[in-house]
């Protein structure tokens, strides 16, 4: 019988040349005794398409995700801005539970709305619309149409144009916009809300006609750091999974 509590997670940002950062992940797998683990976007740095699962290392992270659900654990995704092709091949390697982005769940108790994040960051127009692009199904249907090595080399352009543009940002217009997070809350009707996305993480309150709402931002997993959140019926808090 797993413990009532469950898990989320985001921003891990896993690639192969970053080993130590898989492995803490693959640990937090392991050690886990939560009845479900959320993962709000962003678990990989690039995901060119499920057909790299082809390849050793993307099929190593489905096989322990896979394992975790074995175990007991249900496991749920949502799309990030990095990993938006992910499909119906890597859930059902998984076994995981792809949820669109906003969902809203009962936590264990409290509906709570869950998204990756970067909707809220209305702002920033060149990404609202880079964003609206790469959801279209037919631009996918498009792009996922090439040969996986052309995927690669077009991800690695769309980094390399990101890293540049953002040079150019504010860092006020990367965060979320205030009244994008109330229109949600709203339009959820929860008052409970945990994303990612912004790397920058910490617990805001929210004043929304009158009631008081709670913004759970997640942590990212670069550079050593890591963590997520645990809750249970009681509420939320903070894990901690840096680099020792
Ligand atoms: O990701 P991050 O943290 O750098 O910045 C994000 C926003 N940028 C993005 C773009 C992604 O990083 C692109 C990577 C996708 C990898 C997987 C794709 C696999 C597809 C394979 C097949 C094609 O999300 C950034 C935000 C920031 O978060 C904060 O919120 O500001 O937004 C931008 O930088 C948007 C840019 O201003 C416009 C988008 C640049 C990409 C244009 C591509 C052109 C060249 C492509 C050639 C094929
Ligand atoms: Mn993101």
């Amino acid at each position: 019988m797993k413990a009532d509590h469950s898990l989320f997670i985001s921003d891990l940002h896993l690639a192969p040349d970053e080993p130590a950062t898989t492995q803490r992940f693959l640990h937090l797998l392991d050690e886990s005794d939560a009845g479900a683990v959320y993962i709000l976007g962003d678990l990989f740095e690039a995901w060119p398409g499920d057909d790299c699962l082809a390849e050793p290392w993307p099929a190593a992270i489905a096989a322990a995700l896979r394992r975790l659900g074995e175990r007991g654990t249900r496991v749920y995704l949502l799309h990030g801005n990095r990993d938006f092709l992910l499909g119906p091949a890597f859930c059902e390697a998984v076994g995981a539970t792809l949820l669109a982005d906003p969902s809203v769940i009962d936590l264990h108790g409290t509906p709570t709305l869950l998204l990756h994040g970067d909707s809220l960051c209305t702002d920033d127009l060149a990404y609202q619309q880079f964003r609206r692009q790469v959801r279209e199904p037919a631009w996918q249907q498009a792009v996922l149409a090439r040969p996986l090595a052309e995927r690669l080399v077009m991800a690695r352009q769309m980094r390399a144009q990101s890293a540049a543009d953002k040079d150019g940002k504010d860092e006020g217009i990367m965060d979320v916009n205030a009244e994008a997070v109330e229109a949600a809350f709203r339009q959820a009707g929860c008052r409970r809300m945990i994303h990612g996305h912004t790397h920058r993480p910490a617990r805001h309150l929210h004043d929304v006609d009158g009631q008081t709402c709670e913004r759970w931002v997640l942590p990212d997993w670069y550079a050593g750091r890591g963590g997520g959140l645990r809750c249970n019926a009681h509420g939320c808090t903070t894990v901690d999974c840096h680099a020792e």
